[in-house]
């Protein structure tokens, strides 16, 4: 089944602009849609996308979140004169109006709800609507930040009523806290809003006491609401992907969406003026992706800032091509996080721990200590906090943003194939897979090679014949001809080696092996480096060896899904980003206990790693799995899991324990700031 991406945009949403001076006001331009509209279109993404049209709010949809008289006193605009319009401005923080903001308001609500229409009716699996103005600083009754009506929050509520959607997440990667669509959802427990906001302990705009970790929800909602500040500017991918990783996700699995809303704001990338940040626009693929597989796939992204233009446009298309269902790049510069962000994510998850069962075990952070509140004078982050890469210190001087410079993304070309598999006889080859029979020719040097290592012994045909298509696979996909593929053997530990072996005598450098279940893996390949084992299953580690064997034990093996989602997030994930894999191998052994949507969960989230290059092995009786296991390597998104129950607290804690033990070696694993550094209480 094909499904396909929205794109929803007019023209219509270019015509209003500032009209008088106002340096707040001045970078929301007209221009910031056209050139976002205009790179989708040069780089062939309009064209992949459904386009449908926008349509204007009725008053009840504009209802749902504001009050009338507000409402009403909206409507009163297009008939202003400058000074009248001037006027009214003035008694909102940080906002214009324009004779024909109101029609254009009107519009960026209903082209979001157009989207969550086509999204939640199936007719589309996910998509963007580009629209201005933006909306989540707008309030029940006030327009604020360049927001008139709150697009996102009534997206929410609109979907609750409409489509009886239980559990709505709001992710607002925008760099300006969302206050409106927090107050909107503070004691609503059906919406979990998280917000990441430049914040410089409250002196940056909009200054809020509320935008801090410790506003996290009242009475029913809370812990409904996870605010992650950024305290100090020029935050990067890594500090990005481990507060997903340590706080989001988790905390997202847990509650398991019917819809993901994305406030796509862009200003929290490279070059920003207002954000100052450092995150690169091909981090949004990542962030993108990593939300693909919750709710089904339902994930609606609706625009709200991003003032450098190069920078929005590309982050605009990094995002829609991910929507689009294109291989993600290989994330760029992650070092570990930095001081002032670990601080803000144990700070975070501290502040969470008694709502989420994921976050339980999360370290405390002394009551007593007050540092990361005191209103501090604003401070850069300089490179010498910064964990694992060296960076140039800049001076004190203020950074110029806007010369910021960073290589364009690059360009992510699907390959002609996007999965083969190679299946034994009488197992038919699922549809939209390409099938790699055992009539192609196999290459003579890898026979012998095979023959060599494999079957000295033995000479059983078939089973050589399947390593062989195996090798031959691994080969197109190291040429970038295919891009993943599913493999049948008989025996699984046997294949595991050799398309270990393979990987390692090829120019495939680092080979991430991910080892499902029970069974004996093969630890002593991981000396070099080349190979990184993560194995999930029931039995206890004899001790660890390498950083680059990495067993995770669970008592009830892969059988829990809560445990296994923990894992996977908590730790595979951010260790397998931290290694930047080109291939990854995906090995479910015999038995696993592992349940379809959860493998389909992981097959789905490992394909962010190694630009999608993902071989999944696995035993011939399996044959029940190759369905959900092609559907998923073709990008079609896992089904949910539901809301997760508890994992089990000794499992929990082991992870804990686990993660803390790898912390040395793998930064993106890090949680907690340094003690003694950053603020953190120093009579602790
Ligand atoms: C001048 C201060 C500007 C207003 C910032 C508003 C940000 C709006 C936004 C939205 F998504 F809504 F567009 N203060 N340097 O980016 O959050
Ligand atoms: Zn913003």
């Amino acid at each position: 089944m094909m499904m396909g991406t929205a794109l929803i945009y007019d023209e219509q949403m270019t015509k209003y602009k500032l009209l008088w001076v106002d340096p707040a006001c001045k970078v929301e331009v007209p221009e910031r849609l056209i050139v976002s509209h205009e790179a989708l279109v040069r780089n062939g993404l309009a064209d992949r996308c459904v386009s449908i049209p926008v349509r204007e709010a009725t008053d009840a949809e504009v209802l749902l979140v504001h009050s009338e008289e507000y409402l009403e006193a909206v409507k009163r605009t297009p008939y202003m004169s400058l000074g009248d319009l001037m006027e009214f401005t003035l008694q909102y923080g940080d906002v214009y109006f324009h004779p024909n903001i109101y029609h254009c308001a009107k519009l960026a609500i209903g082209a979001t709800l157009q989207l969550v229409d086509n999204v939640m009716t199936g007719r589309v699996r996910n998509g963007m609507a580009l629209v201005r103005p933006p909306g989540h600083h707008s309030q029940h009754s006030a327009a604020n930040g360049f927001c008139v009506f709150n697009n996102v929050a009534i997206a929410a509520q609109y979907a609750k009523q409409k489509y009886g959607t239980k559990r709505v997440l709001i992710v607002d990667w925008d760099v300006h806290h969302g206050q409106g669509v927090q107050y909107c959802f503070e004691d609503d427990p059906s919406v979990l809003y998280f917000s990441w906001h430049r914040y410089e302990h409250q002196n940056f705009w909009p200054m809020l006491k509320e935008s801090d970790y410790d506003s996290v929800g009242k009475d029913k909602g809370a812990g409904f609401n996870i605010n992650v500040p950024w305290n100090k500017v020029g935050m990067e991918n890594s500090d990005y992907l481990a507060v997903f990783f340590h706080v989001l996700l988790p905390a997202a699995y847990e509650f398991g969406p019917d819809l993901v809303l994305v406030s796509a704001g862009f200003d929290s990338a490279i070059g920003d003026p207002e954000g100052k940040m450092c995150a690169t626009p091909d981090v949004f693929a990542h962030l993108t992706h990593l939300l693909m597989n919750l709710a089904g796939g339902k994930l609606c992204a609706v625009l709200e800032g991003g003032y450098n233009l190069t920078s929005l446009a590309q982050s605009v298309c990094q995002t829609v091509q991910t929507l689009l269902g294109d291989p993600v790049p290989r994330p760029t510069e992650l070092g570990g996080p930095c001081e002032s962000a670990l601080e803000s994510i144990h700070c975070v998850r501290s502040a969470h721990k008694q709502y989420w069962s994921c976050l339980k075990h999360a370290a405390d952070r002394p009551t007593s200590d007050l540092s990361t509140k005191l209103f501090k004078v604003a401070e850069q982050k300089s490179g010498e906090e910064r964990n694992g890469v060296e960076h140039k210190e800049k001076e004190n001087e203020e950074m110029n943003t806007e010369a910021a410079v960073w290589p364009e993304p690059p360009k992510r070309l699907a390959p002609p194939v996007h999965t083969a598999s190679a299946l034994p006889g009488g197992v038919a080859c699922p549809d939209g897979c390409k099938c790699f029979s055992s009539s192609e020719d196999p290459n003579p040097f890898v026979l012998g090679e095979l023959r060599e290592n494999f079957f000295k012994e033995s000479e059983d045909k078939d089973a050589l014949t399947t390593l062989c298509n195996l090798s031959a696979l691994l080969e197109r996909m190291e040429k970038n001809e295919i891009r993943n593929g599913l493999v049948l053997v008989r025996d699984v530990s046997m294949a595991m080696m050799c398309a270990v072996q393979h990987a390692a005598t090829s120019l495939t450098n680092r080979v991430l092996l991910v080892c499902v279940g029970d069974g004996a893996a093969p630890t002593h390949i991981t000396e070099d480096g080349k190979t990184l084992l993560v194995q999930i299953s029931s039995k206890e580690p004899e001790g660890q060896k390498s950083k680059y064997y990495v067993p995770v034990c669970l008592r009830k093996g892969c059988s829990d899904m809560a445990g296994f989602t923990q894992a996977v997030l908590g730790l595979l994930l951010p260790l397998g980003y931290e290694y930047d894999p080109n291939l990854v191998l995906l090995v479910r052994m015999p038995d696993s206990g592992l349940c379809e949507s959860v493998w389909q969960q992981l097959t789905g989230l490992l394909q962010g790693l190694a630009q999608g290059h993902t071989l999944v092995l696995m035993q011939e009786d399996e044959k029940a799995s190759v369905g959900p296991t092609a559907s998923s390597l073709l990008g079609t998104p896992a089904p949910s899991l539901g809301p997760l129950g508890a994992p089990l607290p000794e499992d929990v804690e082991s992870l804990e324990r686990l993660r803390h033990r790898l912390q040395a070696d793998w930064k993106l694993l890090q949680t907690t700031a340094a003690p003694g550094s950053g603020g953190s209480d120093q009579r602790d």
